[in-house]
């Protein structure tokens, strides 16, 4: 029997920073409805899916920050969102900003959920590859402030056994590190999730600002190639309150070529059916990690952070 998922990376165009959470959710259902009419099985949405992408700001007001943060999922605005994914039943991957209150400390959390077709939550990520900056720096067009807004995830990459298949998730940045996904290739993954929101400028680095769309594929194509698995990359793409953002949403196969992909700016599903049989013939032979991996040459990665030229 083939293992078919049929997946909906589900790209949202902008969401403005006045849109309410009912209004996004809107959004989230017609795509779930529409995927549904396209035989689905797991509707794959952005990273901080419910707000616009409040990070570029600078903000000094714990309550304006927190306002972006969800302290239950599901919540009252989120739940029709699980009632309809129950209801047709689909899966769902769906990034937010969390905030967790434990015996009185208060963290937030760069957060994707992966939910079955019961409307249960059945994995939780919480984002490891912050980027951006912690403090206000005005010489920037906007501000990347995840590392002054987030705390860092406590959950490194698990994987789960859902979909009849191995399916692991992460956040944005997460894909541009081979780290990543080698992590979850190691666990067996054959599917992994990740939602993003990428500016097509990136302040400090001009002249990367060409090559984005580029980069996007080039970094989802090489982890799904060297860990044999299918990677569905899913963007909040357009000009979002002023700052434009690249699309590039696609479902990448285990040879790393892409079998799906959006065509616009807007809110649009790329869909794919997607065998996870297929990562068998990369995971037995050319990235068979059992016969071929040298990890005992590899002490580094874990050892040390920066480079370290020789002197
Ligand atoms: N949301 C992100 O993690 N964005 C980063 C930007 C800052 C480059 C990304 O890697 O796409």
């Amino acid at each position: 029997m083939p293992r078919i998922v049929t997946v909906a990376a589900a790209q949202l165009g902008p969401i403005a920073r006045s849109d309410s959470r009912a209004m996004v959710v809107e959004r989230l259902i017609a795509h779930l409805r529409e995927a549904k009419r396209m035989g689905c099985d797991l509707v794959v949405f952005p990273e901080l899916a419910l707000t616009t992408f409040f990070p570029r700001w600078f903000m000094t007001d714990q309550a304006e920050i927190d306002s972006f943060f969800e302290r239950r999922m599901p919540g009252p605005e989120t739940q029709p969102l699980f009632d309809e994914a129950r209801r047709l039943g689909l899966g769902f991957y769906l990034g937010y900003a969390e905030l967790v209150e434990e015996n009185g400390v208060v963290s937030h959390f760069n957060t994707a959920i992966l939910v079955d077709r019961n409307g249960q939550i059945i994995g939780k990520y919480r984002k490891v590859h912050l980027p951006g900056h912690r403090e206000h720096e005005p010489w920037r067009r906007f501000q990347h402030l995840e590392k002054r807004y987030f705390d860092l995830s406590d959950t490194g990459f698990p994987v789960w056994r859902a979909f009849g298949g191995i399916l692991g998730m992460c956040i944005c940045n997460d894909r541009r590190w081979p780290e990543t996904y080698r992590v979850m290739g190691l666990q067996g993954a054959e599917m992994i999730l990740l939602g993003y929101n990428t500016p097509v400028h990136n302040p400090p680095a001009p002249d990367h600002d060409a090559l984005s769309l580029h980069h996007n594929t080039l970094v989802m194509q090489a982890g799904a190639y060297q860990n044999g698995s299918w990677v569905v990359g899913v963007a909040k793409a357009g000009s979002e309150e002023g700052v434009p953002m690249i699309a590039g949403t696609q479902i990448i196969a285990p040879s790393g070529m892409t079998v799906a992909a959006t065509r616009g700016e807007g809110d649009e599903l790329a869909v794919a059916a997607c065998d996870l049989d297929a990562c068998t013939t990369y995971k037995s032979t050319t990235f068979n990690f059992a016969a071929h991996r040298m990890p005992q040459h590899y002490g580094l990665i874990t050892e040390r952070k920066g480079a370290e030229p020789p002197p």
